[in-house]
């Protein structure tokens, strides 16, 4: 399957994926195949709350890439809904434009038995999709929440999309986003109100930025006429020269892989200590600690020493 993904057959890419989704054996498998030829893609994070436009926006960023030549992939998450699946291509996803188009791959994701969720499953099908030759990944995340967070983390160019009257729908998680947007955008600037948002947004930005630090810039949209369209496109190519020419974009990647080792190492090891005894040992340990009668560092030793470790 690895090597027809790389000669470009379709229905083998979408089968790789299907086999990250699902986890375990083969997911590991696939991981370890597609692991050496996937540092080519850069990945677009298109992260925001329900209903900002964040497919409206991609399906118009497909058009200004395929100008440029690029080969494209889109993976639209949904870390909301682990179980809608391929539902979500339907009601999220309005690429309908490209369907037909052979240099674009598009598809929907979900937890299923993935270990370790979205956050591990995504990079795996970015690397899926950078093995089989795209140059350029967008990656659409529903939400605002930590999970979301984590997995737009997997971006190389993170944008967060917000609307005019903003406040409400981001409200609990504006650091986080203020920690992983490299360029927001004010979609639906056809909406009263946009003005306001801007301030706002710069006002955060004035209070948080670091001498000398990439500033984020704020883009207005009208997604569904394409106002604005190729000053965001023109933002993303000059964050990306930026990442490029500072070396950050290497010492990002580094730390991106870096944590997956440990986030990988953690998952595995609970999966080990969770299958003891089928579940039993765990749960009785836990039961221990919970009523107070074992604490936390003991009752892992016990586990641990139960793996031999
Ligand atoms: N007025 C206005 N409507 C827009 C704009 N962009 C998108 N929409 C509409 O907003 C609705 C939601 O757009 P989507 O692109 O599906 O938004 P999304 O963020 O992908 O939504 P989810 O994936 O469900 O979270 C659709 O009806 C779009 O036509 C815009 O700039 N202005
Ligand atoms: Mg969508």
């Amino acid at each position: 399957l690895v090597e027809a993904a790389a000669g470009g057959d379709r229905a083998a890419i979408g089968r790789l994926i299907s086999l990250v989704e699902r986890g375990g054996e083969t997911a590991r498998q696939v991981g370890r195949l597609t692991f050496p030829n996937s540092g080519g893609a850069y990945t677009v994070g298109i992260t925001g709350p329900p209903g900002a436009g964040k497919s409206t926006l991609t399906d118009r960023l497909i058009t200004e890439a395929r100008r440029d030549g690029h080969l494209i992939g889109v993976l639209a998450i949904d870390p909301t809904s682990p179980y809608t699946g391929g539902a979500i291509l339907g009601d999220r996803v309005r690429m309908q434009g490209h369907a037909l188009d052979e240099g674009v791959f598009i598809r929907s994701m979900a937890t299923r038995g993935h270990l370790g969720g979205l956050a591990l499953a995504a990079p795996e099908a970015i690397r899926v999709l950078a093995s089989a030759g795209i140059g350029l990944v967008l990656l659409e995340t529903v939400g605002v929440g930590q999970v979301e967070v984590e997995v737009a983390g997997a971006a190389d160019t993170t944008v967060v999309v917000v609307n005019p009257g903003w406040g409400d729908a981001v409200q609990a998680n504006k650091a986080g986003l203020l920690e992983i947007a490299d360029i927001f955008v004010i979609n639906k600037a056809d909406r009263p109100g946009a003005a306001e948002t801007r301030r706002d947004l710069d006002n955060m930005l004035d209070m948080s930025m670091t001498m000398g630090a990439w500033r984020p810039p704020v883009v207005a949209t009208v997604a569904s006429t394409g106002d604005g369209i190729a000053e965001l496109w023109a933002a993303i190519g000059r964050h990306r020269e930026h990442l490029e020419g500072s070396g950050e974009l290497e010492a990002r990647r580094q730390r991106r892989l870096g944590d997956e080792l440990s986030e990988v190492l953690v998952r595995r090891l609970e999966a080990r200590v969770h299958e003891l005894d089928d579940g039993k040992a765990y749960q009785q340990v836990r039961e221990g600690v919970v009523d107070r009668s074992i604490d936390p560092y003991s009752a892992s030793d016990e586990l641990l020493g139960r793996l031999g470790l």
